[in-house]
């Protein structure tokens, strides 16, 4: 018995001519590839703007108006992520042969190859992290150590660069997909001839598969834009938080979960309210007995769902006017929460400033339920949700 030889391995692995289907093809790799760039420049601009807004730069600080705006942004984030999913799997089918090209010969022309090589991978690496990231911070699973917002941050960038380099490098070949129908050309397998005419098979197959990524696309998003846009409600099957929850609002995170709910239902609560160095205290019936007043308002979560919902409270600033705080002051919020993230909250001046900003008491007209923030929460116009902390405790005003 003989040990098998390089060429003998060489001879297993498929070559780019072994994939006979026809669908393959520059003219499906580059109309695929336009519309999954767009999804990805949007996805990437929103992901980017929600960067910023959960923690807005000195330089931009963005504020409570225009009232909705995170819920489209974030929505929209969400929405073409999801649809990027149908679009990548049909767009890495398509080019997988590719993979297979052998080497070039010659040091320079394998450094080339090489180098596009490493692009590639980095480009594809990167999207599926950030797909796969994405939907599992969505689904709240986190098989991970690593922090979720710096590494889906972090590697949005090496996405989008490597995303403009390949688009860079591969301009020639797409103009001239672009430039030839869908319906011309061959299957781009290396031993084409120019004059080699597709079938009636090639073409049929062609369009449906550029039709099927396109229409699951735009299922995959009209499925998930309910969790963002009313009328769509009911069929967004894949919305992850379905719209119901006590007092007509889904919950993020109970009580029992923040291991707030002993704290929060003890009848000696008191909310604290810290001004320079003095403290006053307030209980609940006591918030309940200030002037009171209510504003629709949206929750607009990070994982792309948002609701909107009537709160009635206390005015922020009228309340920290009681300790004479000025209202434009940024404030820290504390809440009763023991376990996991979102417990402190910073709430920027300009949100201070903003009359509507509130100590929420109620939901839709009832008492706040403990898994909505049981004795008080804030709620802010445009405010990520995730910094609409429940369970207050604290506000410490900062001079
Ligand atoms: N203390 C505290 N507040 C919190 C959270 C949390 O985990 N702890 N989750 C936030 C998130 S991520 C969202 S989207 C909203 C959801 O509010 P809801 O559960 O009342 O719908 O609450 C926010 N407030
Ligand atoms: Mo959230």
């Amino acid at each position: 018995m003989r040990l098998p030889t390089v060429d003998d391995v060489e001879r297993l692995i498929p070559r780019p001519d072994d994939f006979t289907s026809r669908a393959r093809g520059t003219g499906l790799s580059a109309r695929v590839g336009i519309v999954l760039g767009v999804a990805f420049g949007i996805c990437f601009l929103t992901g980017l703007w929600s960067h910023v807004q959960y923690d807005p730069p000195g330089w931009l600080p963005i504020g409570p108006q225009p009232t909705q705006l995170y819920r489209i942004t974030q929505g929209t984030h969400v929405i073409t992520g999801i649809a990027s999913i149908p679009l990548i799997l049909v767009k890495l089918w398509s080019v997988f042969p590719r993979l297979f090209i052998r080497p070039p010969r010659g040091p320079r022309a394998l450094l080339v190859e090489a180098l596009e090589r490493a692009s590639i991978g980095a480009l594809v690496g990167a999207s599926i992290f950030m797909l796969a990231s994405g939907l599992l911070n969505i689904a709240q699973w986190y098989p991970w150590d690593f922090s979720f917002r710096a590494t889906h941050y972090a590697v949005a960038w090496v996405a989008i660069g490597s995303l403009l380099v390949h688009i860079a490098v591969k301009l020639p070949v797409i103009r001239q997909a672009l430039g030839a129908p869908l319906d011309e050309g061959t299957d781009d397998g290396p031993n084409d001839s120019p004059d080699e005419r597709p079938t009636d098979d090639d073409l049929l197959t062609r369009r449906t598969v550029l039709g099927g990524a396109l229409v699951s696309a735009g299922l995959a998003a009209l499925l998930t834009a309910g969790q963002t846009v009313p009328f769509l409600r009911k069929i967004s099957v894949f919305a992850v938080r379905d719209g119901e929850g006590p007092q007509g609002l889904p919950i993020n995170r109970t009580a029992k979960a923040a291991g707030a709910d002993e704290t929060a239902m003890d009848p000696n609560f008191v909310l604290e309210l810290i001004v320079g160095g003095t403290t006053m205290t307030f209980d609940r019936e006591q918030l309940a007995a200030l002037p009171q007043q209510t504003h629709r308002l949206p929750i607009a979560c990070v994982e792309g769902w948002s609701r909107n919902a009537e709160w009635t409270g206390v005015s922020v600033r009228d309340l920290i006017a009681l300790a004479g705080a000025d209202p434009r002051s940024d404030i820290v919020v504390r809440s009763l929460q023991t376990k996991g993230a979102f417990g402190v909250s910073v709430l920027p001046k300009q949100f201070v400033e903003d009359p509507r900003t509130m100590l929420a008491l109620e939901l839709n007209g009832e008492t706040l339920s403990l898994d909505h923030g049981y004795p008080c929460r804030i709620i802010a116009p445009n405010r990520p949700g995730v910094l609409q902390t429940k369970w207050v405790q604290q506000l410490e005003v900062r001079s």
